[in-house]
């Protein structure tokens, strides 16, 4: 059986590649990826931000776990993003400006995949201007918006103000997530949709899709 205790504490020591061949060993013995994800790399991810917190660890220890994450999720990526259907809508997603954090951000943007979104994902510090720039482009059905810090989260409400003023909230939903934000906050800055998780997420990106469908109808 696959030892999730063992990629977690391999997170936690920033050993991306143990963390990357446990990862693999795990998916090759037949474990599903959800269970790797939440059993393996997300606990150890939660001891990272608890010792974090703490002032035990710092940014440099936070770094590695952050690449040794990254390194197991490569391996879970084909499986969350594999869907092969047509796409079914269009989802564009982005890290707020002002925040780096994108890890949270690249699984819901493999899970929407996964779920036949085309994802089209604007990467971290995104500034509106580029989320503007990427609506005109693209025209999305959905926007997606990630933010992992109080001192960013508030980004969220500028940019749905801004969506609302250039009329796009007429043709498009808006969602909102991350580990500082609620549903109730989701609420407050005007944004249609929250997820706690990224399958949560794609629940709701779900649902809103209906909507903006039916609406165009
Ligand atoms: Co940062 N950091 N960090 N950090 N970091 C937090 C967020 C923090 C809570 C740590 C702590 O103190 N316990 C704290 C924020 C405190 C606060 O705001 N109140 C913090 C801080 C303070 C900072 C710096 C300011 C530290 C410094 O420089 N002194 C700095 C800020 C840099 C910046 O952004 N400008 C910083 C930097 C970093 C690193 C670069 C070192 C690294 C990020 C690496 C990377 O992302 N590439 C990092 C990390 C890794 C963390 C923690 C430890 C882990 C975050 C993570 O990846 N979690 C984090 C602690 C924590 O969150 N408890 C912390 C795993 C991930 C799967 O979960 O991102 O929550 P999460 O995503 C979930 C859900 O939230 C949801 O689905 C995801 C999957 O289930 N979700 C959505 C996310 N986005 C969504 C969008 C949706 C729907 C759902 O719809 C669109």
């Amino acid at each position: 059986m696959a030892d999730f205790q063992a990629i977690a504490e391999a997170l936690i020591r920033g050993d991306h590649e143990t963390v990357s061949t446990l990862t693999k060993a795990a998916l090759d013995e037949g474990e599903r990826a959800e269970v790797i994800l939440e059993d393996g790399l997300i606990a150890g991810m939660k001891v990272i931000g608890v010792r974090f917190k703490n002032n035990e660890i710092f940014v440099p220890e936070v770094l590695v776990a952050a690449r040794a994450m990254k390194a197991g999720l490569a391996h879970l990526e084909p499986i969350f993003a594999a869907c092969g259907i047509e796409p079914c809508g269009r989802f564009l997603i982005g890290t707020v400006k002002g925040d780096i954090h994108d890890i949270g951000k690249n699984l819901v943007g493999m899970m929407l995949k996964g779920a036949g979104f085309e994802v089209i994902d604007l990467g971290v510090n995104t500034s509106l201007q580029k989320f503007v720039d990427a609506i005109e482009q693209y025209k999305p059905h959905l926007v997606g918006m990630s933010a992992l810090l109080t001192t960013t989260m508030g980004q969220m409400k500028v940019n749905i103000d801004a969506f609302r003023e250039k009329g796009y909230l007429d043709r498009m939903k808006v969602m909102v997530g991350g580990a500082p934000v609620s549903r109730e906050y989701a609420g407050k800055v005007g944004a249609d949709g929250y997820g706690k998780d990224a399958s949560e997420a794609v629940t709701v990106a779900l649902q809103l899709l209906d909507q903006v469908k039916a609406a165009a109808q």
